[in-house]
């Protein structure tokens, strides 16, 4: 076992003579021994220390962060327009004026297809085949019209969205959950997520 985290040690790539030279030097610091035992394990925390160190210092294992899951993916809810401008009347073009709206951050697309949003009672629209550009936005509108790239129609005859709280969903097409966003607010029409 010792040979074999010796051999890692000198052929790891993200290792370098520094890593060693600290090695070397933690191994001049170590204490006395009673038993073979607590000495291998003294050498095995000091292993996977340097090693842990390591691979941070090679960005292979990143640092935990307090934000939220959402932050992990590309793709996720930019703002809800859940309030159409003016009175509810149904309309095709006042379903129209409430939507959805995803913003890919990250700069390559990401597949959106077969992707679903949610409200919090499970209304669903799936995405057909649609990829979303680096950096894009898209409108996910909740009356009928013709898909554009920056603009999806759910082709719903009345509202999805509650104009006073609400919670949407962001599935990815292998149901994945890459974002949610809650409101709660009868005074605004619209939130940033
Ligand atoms: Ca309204």
């Amino acid at each position: 076992m010792k040979g074999s985290r010796d051999i890692l040690l000198v052929t790891h790539p993200v290792l370098n003579r520094d890593v060693l030279s600290v090695t070397l030097d933690l191994k001049g610091t170590m204490p006395p021994h009673r038993t073979v035992q607590q000495k291998d394990q003294w050498m095995n925390k000091i292993l996977r220390t340097v090693l842990v160190a390591s691979l941070f210092a090679a960005g292979m294992i990143a640092a935990q962060s307090s934000a939220p899951a959402s932050a992990a993916y590309c793709v996720g809810i930019y703002r809800i327009y859940y309030n159409s401008p003016g009175s509810d009347t149904g309309s095709n073009t006042s379903l129209n004026g409430e939507w959805i709206q995803l913003h890919n951050k990250c700069s390559t697309s990401r597949s959106l297809t077969n992707a679903k949003i949610k409200d919090y009672v499970g209304h669903t629209y799936t995405f057909g085949t649609y990829a979303l550009g680096g950096g894009k936005y898209v409108k996910v509108h909740t009356g009928k019209g013709t898909n554009t790239t920056t603009d999806r129609y759910q082709g719903r005859a009345w509202y999805v969205w509650n104009n006073d709280k609400d919670t949407a969903y962001l599935y990815n097409g292998s149901g994945t959950l890459l974002d949610k966003c809650s409101y709660n607010n009868r005074y605004a029409s619209s939130i940033y997520c």
